[in-house]
């Protein structure tokens, strides 16, 4: 492989440090770009994959003040804890780190300054919700109080968690500090600003001129320019966030959303630099992806954008693949009521392969939401995974194993109509669901793929190997090629069970040394042997999704 190798930078949004990663996040961005991430590394290409945990911000704050330990011994907890379930589902970030690194908080502050010496940052003096008890202000989820719309009693301040309504500071019913209970004063406070519509026509240029954009997201964040955008405040009055770097503002810290997305930058830089390559270079001259769920559309295409052009030292994203929310069983999410599958819940229950299996074919690359329903889970892992996947793979390499001695067989007929069909599907299948990669449409590549299993067990049964010993050369020389086809096809998508099939290939050189351009080339040849096959992928009981359905209900 010494094509020219691409240079790409692929990022998933940030999971807050305070709670579990639900399937929700797994759904619309790690999955997805770790799906792509493995395609390239594939490819040949050059790429990284970065990540961390995004640590600032009340909710963090106020769970450590809840469990009486300090933001950073919550932070370093669920860094771990989300490490290591990214690791058990198989997300191989080339990175892990987090936005309260050293790294991060200096990034931070250069473009704090970069941008206030522009003339893109100003300060106005505000009013604040302040709690006199507890000497402190109160942003954010400092206050609950009662919902105006629905009337649910014990919310945050800005949105209800039961009507889904998002309200602006002021307008929830007895307001309250969500610390001590008392009822809040306002009190001025002197706070940050960014201009954004400093960068409207620049904004707009860029979402314009950039094709690789989803339309339909590009539409909307279009229009909320046009209807004109806000200046927004990235100070608060807390203890625990990138501190201001100026003298005069000692007390605060800059807004979560001001440092998070730039972790992605400073992550990206510190793991180049651990590699000996200049990552500002590399940064500049890859395309850059940043997979997101469509919750936080805004902050990235305008927020992250308008920053990256305010500073102007490092390349605006090239792709921003936003999909959609998971909702469970036709509902919405919900962790308090009980209406909830966290990864962990599920790595508990069934292997990794089954849920990124089910989630990459049920996952458009569209806003659309997408439904987890537990019925459909086990009929898609039964019929097409177990039944169509794993049975032509492990038909194939039983057959050489018991009939051929281990030993792959020449194919000692001449090649007829079915055959030569046969042999066509597998020159095409790497550009076929290549191209489907290349365009982030990844459920559609896998269905090709599922497609394709599906042609291979028609071949073989057509043949009926077991009938003419001469005639099964041909049928198993070409099918045990399919299932290297099909081991890297699904790599991607299915890594611990690509490992197994390679294993029992008994190919010495690793799937990324023969690599995606290798799919359709019959590199197995006559005379190679395998080793004792086993079966890839168990059935899944009904009695396993009864228990799955009922534990929602409780
Ligand atoms: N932590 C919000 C979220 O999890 C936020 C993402 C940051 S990406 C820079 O939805
Ligand atoms: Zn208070």
């Amino acid at each position: 492989m010494n094509k020219l190798k691409k240079r790409i930078i692929i990022t998933s949004a940030l999971p807050y440090a305070n709670g579990e990663i639900h399937l929700g996040h797994v759904t619309s961005t790690y999955l997805p770009a770790d799906i792509f991430t493995r395609f390239h590394r594939l490819k040949g290409n050059n790429v990284i994959h970065v990540c961390a945990t995004d640590d600032f911000g009340t909710p963090i704050l106020i769970k450590a003040e809840q469990e009486g330990k300090t933001p950073e011994e919550i932070v370093d907890y669920w860094n771990e804890v989300d490490r290591k379930d990214f690791q058990d589902f198989g997300i191989s970030f080339d990175i892990f780190y987090k936005t309260s690194s050293i790294e991060n908080i200096k990034l931070t502050q250069y473009f704090f300054l970069k941008l206030l010496e522009k003339g893109h940052i100003f300060k106005q003096t505000i009013m604040q919700p302040f709690c006199e008890k507890c000497k402190s202000y109160l942003p954010d989820r400092y206050i609950k109080g009662t919902c105006p719309y629905c009337k649910s009693i014990d919310q945050y301040s800005d949105g209800c968690d039961n009507c889904g309504k998002i309200f602006q500071l002021g307008e929830i019913l007895d307001a309250h500090c969500a610390m001590c209970g008392s009822k809040p004063i306002t009190k001025e406070s002197e706070h940050y600003f960014l201009k954004l519509s400093h960068f409207s026509d620049e904004l707009s240029r860029w979402l314009n001129l950039n094709k690789n954009l989803q339309p339909e997201v590009k539409n909307y964040v279009l229009k909320w320019i046009e209807d004109g955008l806000k200046d927004w405040d990235i100070t608060r009055d807390i203890p625990w966030g990138v501190p201001v770097p100026l003298k005069e503002a000692r007390d605060k810290v800059l807004y979560g959303w001001f440092d998070n997305h730039l972790c992605y930058i400073s992550t990206a830089l510190k793991h180049l630099s651990s590699k000996k390559v200049d990552g500002k270079i590399f940064w500049n001259s890859s395309k850059i992806y940043h997979f997101i769920g469509k919750d936080i559309v805004y902050h990235h295409y305008l927020f992250l954008t308008a920053m990256r052009m305010g500073v102007g030292e490092f390349k605006l994203p090239d792709f921003i693949p936003t999909r959609g929310h998971l909702i469970l069983q036709g509902q919405k999410f919900s962790k308090s009521r009980g209406w909830y599958v966290s990864l962990r819940d599920f790595l508990n229950e069934f292997p990794p392969d089954y849920l990124r299996y089910y989630l990459s074919i049920i996952t458009p690359y569209e806003q659309t939401d997408v439904n987890f329903d537990w019925d459909e889970f086990y009929s898609r892992i039964n019929n097409e995974l177990v039944a169509n996947i794993g049975n032509f793979i492990y038909r194939t390499l039983s057959f050489i194993w018991s009939k051929f001695n281990g030993i792959v067989p020449e194919a000692k007929e001449e090649y007829n109509d079915l055959d030569t069909s046969f042999e066509r599907m597998i020159w095409d299948i790497e550009e076929d669901v290549g191209n489907c990669m290349e365009k982030i449409e990844l459920n559609k590549a896998l269905k090709k793929i599922l497609e394709f299993s599906d042609h291979c067990n028609k071949y073989f049964q057509k043949n009926e190997p077991w009938a003419n010993e001469r005639r099964s050369t041909n049928c198993l020389y070409l099918s045990i090629n399919a299932v290297r086809s099909l081991a890297i096809l699904l790599e991607p998508f299915l890594p611990f069970s690509a490992e197994r099939i390679w294993k029992q290939l008994n190919i010495h050189e690793s799937v990324y040394e023969h690599g995606w351009d290798s799919i359709s080339k019959f590199m197995i040849k006559p005379g190679h042997r395998i080793s004792k096959p086993e079966i890839l992928f168990k059935k899944i009981e009904y009695e396993d999704i009864k228990r799955q359905k009922d534990k929602l209900k409780s």
